[in-house]
């Protein structure tokens, strides 16, 4: 008997599966109810990559939203003790539920039995691992100006590395820029957190960006429609990010402002920060609503691409990386360049605190550049 837990704590057994089990071994999983299927695919994940076989899913109750169609996608039987529709007709012939309630209860399954097909999250492999698209091959299929410069850069300086420039005020975020600014691809900026903002900062970093050959990523996290605010942002940052927690409209007004001028974004599907909730329905609406807008979103932030199935095609950063593995005491999740980029099927890794918080910045910033670009090289040849 496994139990699967919704995250790892750094407390407790510290991991996300319980249990005495033996690689190879078959896991049948058991839930209450299923509805889209979403839930049972991520507890299969970790149970997958752990080297358990999930075959089979028993459940009390499938609700007919999908769930039999999606699991069947990722190759998981579900076995349903009853479904909705069959148990509420047998309870309204026994005079248990009246025949308004049988109604409801069938008009609701009509209406949501094509919600939600989550088939993202594959289990069907015998290996995570995915060999992935070159970014030469990347910069000719972008439909977006800034993510075929972003693609170039890469290639160009053999750097797959973003630092997240997570510093106290504007003076040492240009520091950062200096000192960094040949190794990497891409900067990562929260530009609210500088009290010391001023108009002028845009093109100063501009400046340092263009004369090192990076790309500016203001990590916004954009969520409401409304304007773009007091930081100019869109005049000199080149992506910027957004959810859809509050809708798509959003996403129309950072493109209607944005891609006049070439910006592109990087849409938010995955988050590394623990007991989050962007999974399950949300990254599923989430990558559909991307290739409605491939010319405008370069593609995603995520944390577990390798489990899509369309990977090896997307293009992915990460967030959450360090040399070692662990955690932080507000949840952060680390993983090594090489699990992220080899293991997990990512592009870049976006490194904070790992470089930023190092005695030498300039030195420890080579160690990711080449650990990330490694692990890419190796990702490429990869025969799997
Ligand atoms: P760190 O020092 O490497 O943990 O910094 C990570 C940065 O990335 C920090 O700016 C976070 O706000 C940001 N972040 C993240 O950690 N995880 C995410 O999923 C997203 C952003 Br989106």
């Amino acid at each position: 008997m496994l139990m699967r837990y919704n995250e790892v704590k750094d407390y407790g057994i510290a991991k996300a599966i319980e249990g005495v089990f033996k690689p190879e071994q078959v896991c049948l999983i058991i839930e209450d109810l299923v509805t889209s299927g979403a839930l049972v695919l991520e507890t299969a994940v970790p149970l997958h990559t752990a080297g358990l076989k999930v075959q089979d899913v028993v459940v009390l109750i499938d609700q007919e939203q999908g769930g039999r169609e999606n699991l069947e996608e990722n190759v998981i039987q579900l076995h349903s003790l009853f479904r909705l529709s069959e148990m509420v007709s047998v309870l309204k012939k026994n005079g248990k539920v009246a025949e308004e309630t049988e109604g409801i209860v069938l008009k609701f399954v009509e209406v949501n039995r094509n919600v939600a097909a989550p088939p993202i999250v594959s289990t069907n492999v015998e290996k995570v691992r995915v060999k992935g698209l070159s970014f030469e091959e990347r910069a000719k299929v972008s439909k977006n100006p800034t993510g075929k410069r972003l693609f170039e850069v890469i290639v160009q300086k053999q750097s797959n590395l973003c630092v997240a420039a997570d510093v106290g005020i504007a003076k040492e975020l240009l520091d950062i820029a200096e000192n960094v600014g040949l190794d990497i691809c891409l900067l990562k900026t929260h530009v609210d957190i500088l009290p010391d903002f001023t108009p002028d900062f845009g093109s100063k970093l501009r400046s340092i960006a263009e004369k090192h050959n990076f790309l500016i990523f203001e990590d916004h996290k954009f969520a409401d429609i409304g304007n773009i605010g007091i930081f100019h942002i869109l005049d000199w940052a080149d992506i910027v990010n957004c959810h859809i927690i509050f809708g798509l409209g959003i996403v129309d007004g950072l493109k209607l402002k944005g891609l006049p001028y070439g910006k592109g974004m990087l849409f938010l599907t995955e988050i590394s920060l623990a007991g989050n909730f962007a999974k399950g329905d949300y990254t599923v609406a989430a990558v559909r609503i991307t290739e409605d807008h491939s010319d405008f979103v370069i593609d995603f932030i995520s944390v577990n691409p390798a489990s899509w199935p369309r990977a090896p095609l997307s293009f992915q950063a990460t967030l959450g990386v360090q040399l070692v593995i662990g955690n932080d005491v507000l949840g952060q999740q680390y993983n090594t360049p090489n699990s992220v980029i080899y293991d997990r099927g990512s592009d870049i890794i976006i490194v904070g605190r790992g470089i930023i918080k190092a005695v030498n910045p300039a030195e420890v910033v080579c160690e990711y550049r080449c650990q990330g670009w490694d692990a890419y090289l190796a990702k490429c040849s990869n025969s799997i």
